[in-house]
C-alpha cells in the first residue's frame, strides 16, 4: 500500500494520542489487577469489572458517519479526507444517486481487505444487520486488491447497484414508493417496476493507519434509503462519535436537506452540537475567474451565515470546504489548491472534536467500574487495618492480668463468634429471600416474556382490519413495555431496601463498615422508550392509511420500534445482573474478613492462655501485619492514582503533547 498523505497528519496525530491514552490506561489497569491478586485483595468479581474495563479499552471503536441528501458530496468527502492516498477515487461518487446503501469502512488487524455485501432481500427476514454480522456466510465477499486502485475501483462500484422490482415486494421490504417526483420515496422505473437497492449493507474492510486504530466511516445514501432502514437512524447514527452533514453550494439549502437534518441529526438536548459538524461543501462552484478572492470569501461567508440560520446553530460550526478539490490537490501534491479546498480546517476540526468527545465516553464507561473497584479495595484495607488495632487492644489489655481473666476473654472472643455465626444463618436466610426477590425481577426483564408479548401484537396487528386496531395494538405494546420497566424500578427499589436493612444490622452488631448498596435506575430505558413511542407517533401522524399500507407499516413498527425495545430490554438484563452482583458482594466480602478476624482473636488469646506465646510475641507480631497492612494501603493509592490520573487526562495537554511533536 502506499504511504498516507502527509497532509493528513493532523487527524493522525490525535490518534495516536488516543491510542497511546488508551495503551497506558491499559497497562495501569493491568498491573493494578496482577498486584491485587497477588496481594489476596481482589475477588472474582473485582477480576470480572477490570476484565471488562480491559475489554473496553481494547475493543474500542470510533465511528464518524457522513450523512446528507444524496449528490452532496459525502462520499467525494470521504475519498478526499481518508483515501487520497490511493491516488484516485476509491469510493465511488459521482452525480445523482450514487451511494445506494450504508457503507462502512473499517479495518480488522490481520485480515484480508475485503468487500462485504449484504443482500437487500435480508430484510424480508425481520433480522437486524447487526444480527446479520454474526452470519458471513448471508453476505457476498468480494476480495480487494489494495496494490491495484483499478480493481479496487472495480470491486468498490458494486455499492451502486440497484435492481428493478415489482411494487408489492418492495412494500414488503419496507420501501415506501414515491407517487410523483415531490415525494420522498422509490422512484418508479420506466418498466413500471421499483427500482431499489441491490445490498442493504457494505462493509469495505481496508488497511489504513487511521482504520487500524479503530476508526469506523460511516457513508449512508441520500435521504430515502436512510428512512428505509430504521436501524440506522435508530442505532448507528445516534451513537456515532461524530456525524457530519454536508450541504452543498450550489444547492443551497433544500427542503429535503432540512428534512435529514431533524430527521437523522439534529442537535441534541442534552448534548448541543457535540460531534456534528456541518459541512458546506463544493464550495469551488463560487471560485470565479472575474471575482478576486475577497468577492468570493464574502460569498462563501453569506453562504456560511445563511446556512446556520437555517440549521439554528452557530457560524464557527459551519466548514466551508471544496471535496473535489481537497482530493485533487492531495493527489497532485499541490499545496496551493489544498489550500484553497480549506479541507484542513475540517479534518483539524474534527480531530478535536471527536477524540476529545471518544476520550469523554470511554472515561464514563470506565470511570463506574474503577470507583467500585477501588471503594471496594479500600474498605477491605479499611477494615483489616481496624481489626488488627482491635486485636491490638485486646492484647494489651491482657498485660498483668492473671489467668482467670484471660480465660473470661476467651470466652467472651468466643461468644462473639458464636453470636456472629448465628447472623451469618440469618444471612443465608436472607440470601434466600434474595434471590426470591431478583427473580421476580428477572420475570419482568424477561426476553421470553417479551417476545410473546411481541408475537401477541403482530398477530393482533396481522388479523386486524381497522386503522384504529393496528394503532391500539401498536400502543399496547409501548404501554406494556413502559409497564413493565417502571415495575422493574420497583421491584429493584424493593431489593434495595432489603439489603440496605441487612447491611444495617451487621453493622450495628457487629461493627462493620458502614456500606451503602447502589441503586438500579430504569431511568434511561424508561426515556428511550418513551422516546421510540414519540418518534412512532410522530410517523402515524403523517401516514394516511391506505389498506395496502397495513404490512409495510407493520413491518415498520417493527423495525423501528419493536426490535430497538428488545435492545433496551437486553440492556437492562445486562444491566441488572452487573447491580445484583456489586449489591451482594462487599458484604459477602465484609462478612469474610469479620471470619478470619474472630477466628485469629480466639486464636491469640488460646495461645497465650497456654502459654505456648508471650504476650509481647504477639503483640509484635500484630505490629508487623499492621505495617503490612498499611504499606499495602500506600502502594494500593499509588497504584489508583496513577490510573485515576491517565483517565482524566486532560485534553489541552493531549493537544499541546501533539503540537509539540509536530514542531
Ligand atoms: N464541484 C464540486 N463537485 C463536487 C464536490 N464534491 C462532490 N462533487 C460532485 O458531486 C457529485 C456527487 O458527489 P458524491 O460524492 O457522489 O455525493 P454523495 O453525497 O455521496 O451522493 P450519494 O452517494 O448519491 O448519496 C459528484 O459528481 C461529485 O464529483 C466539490 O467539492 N465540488
Ligand atoms: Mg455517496
Amino acid at each position: 500500500m502506499t504511504q498516507p498523505d502527509t497532509k493528513n497528519q493532523n487527524l493522525e496525530q490525535h490518534f495516536e494520542a488516543y491510542s497511546e491514552w488508551r495503551s497506558i490506561l491499559a497497562e495501569g489497569v493491568t498491573e493494578l489487577k496482577t498486584w491485587l491478586q497477588q496481594q489476596e485483595l481482589s475477588d472474582t468479581q473485582v477480576n470480572q469489572r477490570l476484565e471488562h474495563v480491559l475489554s473496553t479499552l481494547h475493543d474500542d471503536k470510533l465511528y464518524v458517519a457522513f450523512v446528507a441528501e444524496f449528490s452532496r458530496g459525502k462520499s467525494e468527502l470521504i475519498n478526499a479526507i481518508f483515501f487520497a492516498n490511493f491516488g484516485q477515487r476509491i469510493l465511488p461518487s459521482s452525480a445523482g444517486r450514487t451511494t445506494m446503501c450504508p457503507t462502512e469502512v473499517q479495518y480488522e488487524p490481520g485480515s484480508q481487505p475485503s468487500l462485504r455485501l449484504l443482500p437487500i432481500e435480508s430484510r424480508k427476514s425481520g433480522t437486524t444487520i447487526a444480527e446479520f454480522r454474526g452470519f458471513p456466510e448471508e453476505w457476498k465477499q468480494i476480495p480487494l486488491e489494495t496494490s491495484s486502485p483499478d480493481a479496487m475501483i472495480r470491486a468498490l462500484h458494486h455499492i451502486t447497484d440497484v435492481k428493478h422490482i415489482p411494487r408489492e415486494e418492495a412494500q414488503t421490504m419496507g420501501f415506501h414508493i414515491a407517487e410523483d417526483e415531490s415525494q420522498n420515496g422509490m422512484r418508479l422505473a420506466e418498466d413500471g417496476l421499483v427500482e431499489i437497492p441491490m445490498w442493504r449493507h457494505a462493509i469495505i474492510n481496508i488497511p489504513h493507519p487511521l482504520l487500524e486504530q479503530g476508526l469506523v466511516i460511516l457513508d449512508t445514501p441520500g435521504l430515502n434509503a436512510l428512512g428505509a432502514e430504521p436501524e440506522l437512524t435508530l442505532n448507528m447514527l445516534p451513537s456515532a462519535h461524530a456525524v457530519l452533514f454536508i450541504l452543498a453550494a450550489d444547492a443551497g439549502v433544500t427542503k429535503s436537506d432540512i428534512d435529514v437534518w431533524h430527521d437523522h441529526i439534529g442537535v441534541r438536548k442534552d448534548s448541543p452540537n457535540k460531534g456534528r459538524l456541518v459541512v458546506l461543501n463544493k464550495i469551488d462552484g463560487l471560485w470565479d475567474e472575474l471575482r478576486n478572492a475577497d468577492e468570493v470569501n464574502r460569498e462563501i461567508d453569506r453562504q456560511i451565515k445563511e446556512t446556520a440560520k437555517h440549521l439554528a446553530i452557530p457560524e464557527r460550526n459551519v466548514y466551508p470546504v471544496s471535496a473535489q478539490k481537497a482530493l485533487l490537490g492531495k493527489v497532485r501534491k499541490d499545496d496551493k489548491i489544498l489550500e484553497r479546498s480549506r479541507i484542513l480546517a475540517l479534518e483539524e476540526a474534527l480531530g478535536n472534536e471527536i477524540i476529545p468527545a471518544k476520550r469523554e465516553i470511554v472515561r464514563d464507561n470506565i470511570s463506574g467500574d474503577m470507583d467500585d473497584v477501588v471503594n471496594a479495595m479500600r474498605l477491605i484495607i479499611a477494615q483489616r487495618l481496624k481489626n488488627a488495632y482491635e486485636h491490638m487492644d485486646e492484647l494489651g489489655g491482657l498485660s498483668g492480668k492473671n489467668m482467670d481473666v484471660i480465660e473470661h476473654m476467651m470466652k467472651k472472643v468466643k461468644t462473639d463468634k458464636e453470636i456472629f455465626e448465628k447472623s451469618l444463618q440469618r444471612f443465608q436466610a436472607t440470601r434466600s429471600i434474595f434471590s426470591q426477590q431478583t427473580n421476580i425481577l428477572y420475570t419482568l426483564l424477561n426476553l421470553k416474556n417479551l417476545d410473546t408479548q411481541i408475537a401477541q401484537t403482530k398477530k393482533d396487528m396481522e388479523i386486524s382490519l381497522t386503522t384504529a386496531g393496528l394503532k391500539s395494538a401498536m400502543e399496547k405494546f409501548f404501554k406494556h413495555a413502559h409497564g413493565t420497566m417502571e415495575e422493574a424500578a420497583k421491584q429493584a427499589q424493593e431489593i434495595k431496601t432489603m439489603m440496605e436493612g441487612v447491611y444495617k444490622k451487621f453493622q450495628e452488631e457487629h461493627g462493620l463498615s458502614d456500606i451503602k448498596p447502589g441503586g438500579y435506575s430504569v431511568m434511561r430505558y424508561l426515556r428511550e422508550i418513551k422516546r421510540l413511542h414519540d418518534k412512532h407517533d410522530e410517523y402515524m401522524q403523517g401516514v394516511s392509511l391506505v389498506f395496502t399500507e397495513q404490512r409495510a407499516l407493520t413491518r415498520k413498527f417493527f423495525e423501528s420500534s419493536v426490535v430497538k425495545i428488545r435492545a433496551i430490554y437486553k440492556m437492562a438484563n445486562h444491566d441488572a445482573d452487573n447491580w445484583l452482583k456489586t449489591i451482594m458482594s462487599p458484604m459477602e466480602s465484609q462478612v469474610r474478613e469479620h471470619q478470619v478476624q474472630l477466628r485469629r482473636r480466639l486464636e491469640s488469646i488460646k495461645r497465650i492462655h497456654q502459654a505456648s506465646d508471650t504476650l509481647e510475641e504477639r503483640v509484635q507480631e500484630l505490629e508487623q501485619i499492621r505495617d503490612a497492612i498499611r504499606e499495602q494501603e500506600r502502594n494500593l493509592e499509588s497504584r489508583v492514582t496513577k490510573v485515576l490520573a491517565t483517565l482524566d487526562y486532560d485534553n489541552s495537554r493531549a493537544d499541546r503533547a501533539a503540537a509539540d511533536t509536530a514542531a
